[in-house]
């Protein structure tokens, strides 16, 4: 095996998972953060992030001495980028924290290395980080300029794991690897194939980057059809829930679930980089992007209609995640619901969220967490937002006394 050592740069959601499944393949394997704080946590052998048994694999890489967290990246075999690709201005995608870290890492890249970009990125972004590092070092040899006798190899290898099933679906996917050179891409499967269980696919860049943009515009576009159902549904007066269950029983039919929006740091954010790249033909992918964006207005315009008919009315919000039987509020379209609720009918709107002890302080000024047992009793509205498990074992009649919204269509 060619690769000793290992190096993760943006030990995040993706990034510490993967550090820590090749740490527990015993390969020395050096996580690179700019955040000191989450450096000092996994050096303690624990995790700054909520992913399933992830805690155990990080404390033992930790404790066997194969996994080690820094600031500063250092000489590796094998430098894996999984840094965020945030937007800026109007969706544009952002590269800045791609550019830093390949500026990072260019002092202490060697010939024989290989660099891998795992963030999901616009197309042509492989390239570019190929760019920045070959003007870094100038007396290296890159695959743009030497092909396959370049000194450095690159690829692009998107992650595709569902989070809450991380440390499973880093194993088992099938695996796209697009090396800008087929060497590249050889290179890259040696090292995926440390812990790969699933098949990896050769392609190029180009084509790896627009795969990963296109599953989850694949998402997008297809919740987003669920949604516009849903209000179509709501004005005709039918069932949305029955309506889909009966379609799909077609053969060549599998419609996904509406719900108050789309939420998470992915399907909600990689289509965005398709139409700004395309902006003249990716006219369905951009309002898939705009039925998803609206329909947690769409719920919060319903439940003023059902309000009004109340004096004073208590407005139960269950569930704040930005998806089921998760604790992650970030970009949740329950959160923004219950926020904008909260400023429309002040202290008269709780929120009930199972995975959550405590709200971080940027919501707790805002929202209040009450007992599902207390919102129950008190409810004169019941909006239900997330359908998370603890909610569907709620016997319906319960649930009689109040008014119930129920955007999930669990009861
Ligand atoms: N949602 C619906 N209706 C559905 C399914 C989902 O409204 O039928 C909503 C969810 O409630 C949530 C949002 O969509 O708010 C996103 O949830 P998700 O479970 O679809 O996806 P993520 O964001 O957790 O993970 C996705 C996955 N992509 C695909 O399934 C194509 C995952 O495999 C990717 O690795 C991940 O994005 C990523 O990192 O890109």
């Amino acid at each position: 095996m060619p690769f000793n050592t290992i190096s993760v740069v943006g030990l995040g959601y993706i990034g510490l998972p993967t550090a820590a499944v090749f740490a527990s393949r015993k390969k020395q394997v050096i996580g690179v953060d700019v955040n000191q704080n989450a450096v000092d946590i996994i050096n303690r052998g624990q995790i700054h992030i909520v992913e399933p048994d992830l805690d155990m694999v990080v404390h033992a890489a930790v404790t066997e001495g194969y996994l080690r967290a820094t600031t500063r990246p250092e000489p590796a075999d094998a430098f894996l980028i999984a840094v965020p690709t945030p937007f800026k201005g109007d969706h544009e995608p952002d590269l800045t924290y791609i550019e830093s870290a390949s500026k990072s890492i260019a002092p202490v890249l060697k010939k024989g290395d290989l660099v891998i970009l795992e963030s999901t990125s616009p197309v042509g972004a492989t390239e570019q980080m190929a760019a920045w590092l070959a003007e870094a070092r100038p007396d290296l040899s890159f695959p743009q300029t030497h092909g396959e006798s370049s000194d450095i190899r690159i690829a692009h290898c998107p992650e595709r794991v569902l989070p809450g099933h991380v440390l499973r679906e880093l194993v088992q996917n099938d695996r796209v690897i697009g090396g800008m050179t087929p060497k590249c891409s050889e290179l890259a499967i040696s090292l995926y194939k440390v812990f790969v269980q699933g098949e990896c696919i050769v392609t190029n860049a180009r084509t790896a980057e627009m795969c990963k943009l296109t599953e989850n515009s694949f998402r997008d576009v297809n919740i987003a059809f669920a949604n516009e159902l849903s209000m179509i549904c709501d004005k005709l007066d039918i069932n949305v829930w029955e309506l889909i269950r009966l379609a799909n029983r077609h053969p060549r039919v599998d419609i996904l679930q509406p719900g108050p929006g789309v939420g998470g740091h992915c399907i909600a954010v990689d289509p965005w980089f398709i139409v700004s790249k395309t902006p003249e033909i990716s006219k369905l992918i951009r309002s898939a992007r705009e039925v998803n964006d609206a329909k947690p207005q769409y719920v919060i315009e319903k439940v003023k209609r059902e309000a009004d008919r109340f004096k004073q009315p208590k407005i139960m919000c269950f569930g704040l995640a930005f998806k089921a039987n998760i604790d992650d509020l970030r970009e949740s379209p329950a959160v923004e619901i219950t926020k904008e609720l909260s400023e429309l009918y002040p202290d008269a709107v709780f929120a009930v969220e199972p995975n959550i002890e405590k709200l971080p302080e940027t919501l707790s000024k805002k929202i209040q967490l009450i007992s599902q047992e207390q919102a129950i009793r008190e409810a004169d509205i019941i909006l239900l937002l997330v359908d998370h498990k603890e909610f569907k074992a709620i016997e319906k009649n319960r649930l009689d006394r109040a008014l119930v919204i129920d955007t999930k269509g669990i009861w």
